[in-house]
Order: structure tokens, then C-alpha cells, then sequence
């Protein structure tokens, strides 16, 4: 599939568009009280409003390009079919990622738009409403917060490294324990870790500088697909924690400041396998 320029241009302008409608509804709402259903886990939450913003979005969307195809966190969950990533034009949406801190009124939320044409991410777009921050990539043209172009931290040394990781939503005991070892081992090697509780801020925050590395297991293409684009716009390796290259349906992700850091990571990590989207 060849995308011209001129049709670049105009989905990078409208994905901004529909950041800025979509930051507008999680704003409004992150003050408000919340209603919480709760999905795989108790520990999964969902809010009406992560629902509201996916359906706004994709009416809005779909009505411009009813030839495109859409994935989005909510719809998923809710239809129950297997995604099917194409060679078309694909419009990948988290309407909220981080609703654990939205539910808990921490500002780190975020609405994550990834654009993917022959299975590649194009255009990457997260927007944290509450902070104001957005984090903007095209491929092949920088990484841009608030327009400020960014770059990753070039950190080479593990033991002088920041570390982003999480707990993760899954209850499941081994895979509970699995992500503790990693959580020691990160812990033991570096500087120190970090959660931000959001897997597409915690790839702006790599793009940025603000820490070294981020390495997670058990997100969706969602998750991911526009952070992996802003992180490896700003300078850093975006890879398969096992060293090997990125998949995005494989439900995890490496983004490191450097390759020597990418590496000490990947020899240090227990690498969950959480299936495949
Ligand atoms: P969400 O807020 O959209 O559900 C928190 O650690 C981050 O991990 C968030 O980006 C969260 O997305 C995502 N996440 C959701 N389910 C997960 C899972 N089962 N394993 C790992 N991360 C998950
Ligand atoms: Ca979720
Ligand atoms: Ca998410
Ligand atoms: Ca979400």
C-alpha cells in the first residue's frame, strides 16, 4: 500500500485533531467521580469515559477514511475478535492508557493514536491532556513534545541508568513473580526504576531523557505502537526485550537509550512470553 505526502500531512493533522478532541473528554472527566467496571483481573479497570473516547474517535475517524481499518483498546474488549493487523492504512487507538492513575487521579494518562500503514508505524501521536503534554512523531522526522523536538538520553551504562518498568495489571501469581524478579534485578543493576503506570508515557518519557530504558511485557499493540515511534524518533532502539527486532503483535517492547544499553537489558531480563494479540 503507497501512502502519497500530501495524505500524510493530512492524517498527521487530523490524528492531532482528534488528540486534542479526545484530551478535551479525559480532562473534563479525571476531575469528576468515576464509574469502574473491571475486565481480566481485579486489577483491569475500565471507566465509562475510556469507552466514550474510543466511540468519538472512531465516528469521527471512520467517517473521514471508511476505507482504513481501526483498532482500539475498548472495541476489542468488547467485540472479542482477533486482531488482524493489514497492509492498510490502520488507525490504532488507546482511549486511555493509564486508567488505573485516571481512576486514582494521577495526572500520567494519556490517549495513545499510532497510525500503521503496511503493518509500520507512520505517526505517533500521545497526548497527556491533564500535564498538556503532547508528544508527536512521524516517521522519518523526529520526535516532538509540544513542538520541541526531543532526544533520548544516550545512556550506555546500565548501572548509570534510570529504568522504567511496571507492576502490570495481571494477578497471575508466576507472572506476579516473574515481573519481581525483573523489578530485582533492574533494581540491583542500575541507578533505579521507575512506574509512571503508563506503557505509551513511559515510552515519551525514554523519548525525552527523562530515564534510560523501558522494558514491558503483557501490553497490546495499543500500548505501544505511538510511543515505540516518538522513542526511536528521539534516538532510541526500539526492540524485542530478547535482543531480536520489535514485533507488535508479540505483547512486549524494549526501548533503550542506547544499543549497549538495549543489550545489557536483554541479558539481564527474564522475558515473559504473554502470548500474542
Ligand atoms: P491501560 O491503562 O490502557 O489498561 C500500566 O502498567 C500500563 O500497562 C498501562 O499502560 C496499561 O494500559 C497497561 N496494561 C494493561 N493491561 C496490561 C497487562 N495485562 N499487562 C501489562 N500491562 C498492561
Ligand atoms: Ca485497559
Ligand atoms: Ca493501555
Ligand atoms: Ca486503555
Amino acid at each position: 500500500v503507497e501512502v502519497l505526502d500530501h495524505q500524510l500531512r493530512e492524517y498527521y493533522t487530523v490524528a492531532l485533531e482528534v488528540a486534542r478532541k479526545a484530551g478535551e473528554v479525559i480532562k473534563d472527566a479525571f476531575k469528576k467521580e468515576k464509574t469502574i467496571d473491571t475486565k481480566s483481573s481485579a486489577a483491569d479497570l475500565v471507566t465509562v469515559t475510556d469507552q466514550a473516547v474510543e466511540k468519538m474517535a472512531f465516528a469521527f475517524l471512520k467517517e473521514k477514511y471508511p476505507s482504513h481499518k481501526f483498532i482500539g483498546e475498548e472495541t476489542t474488549a468488547e467485540t472479542g475478535e482477533k486482531l488482524q493487523l493489514t497492509d492498510d492504512p490502520t488507525w490504532i487507538i488507546d482511549p486511555i492508557d493509564g486508567t488505573t492513575n485516571f481512576v486514582h487521579s494521577i495526572p500520567e494518562v494519556c490517549f495513545s493514536l499510532g497510525i500503521t500503514v503496511n503493518k509500520e508505524p507512520i505517526i505517533g501521536v500521545v497526548y497527556l491532556p491533564v500535564l498538556d503534554q503532547m508528544y508527536t512523531a512521524q516517521k522519518g522526522q523526529g520526535a516532538f513534545l509540544n513542538g520541541e523536538k526531543l532526544k533520548s538520553s544516550g545512556q550506555t551504562d546500565l548501572k548509570k541508568a534510570v529504568v522504567i518498568c511496571e507492576g502490570g495489571s495481571s494477578r497471575d501469581p508466576d507472572i506476579v513473580e516473574k515481573k519481581l524478579t525483573n523489578i530485582h534485578r533492574l533494581v540491583t543493576a542500575s541507578h533505579g526504576i521507575r512506574s509512571y503506570g503508563s506503557a505509551a508515557a513511559n515510552l515519551c518519557r525514554v523519548a525525552q531523557g527523562a530515564g534510560d530504558a523501558y522494558a514491558e511485557y503483557g501490553i497490546h499493540i495499543w500500548d505501544f505502537v505511538a510511543g515505540m515511534l516518538i522513542a526511536s524518533e528521539a534516538g532510541a532502539v526500539v526492540k524485542d526485550p530478547s535482543g531480536s527486532e520489535v514485533d507488535l503483535m508479540s505483547r512486549r517492547v524494549l526501548a533503550a537509550a542506547t544499543p549497549s544499553l538495549a543489550t545489557q537489558l536483554s541479558d539481564l531480563l527474564i522475558h515473559l512470553d504473554m502470548g500474542r494479540d
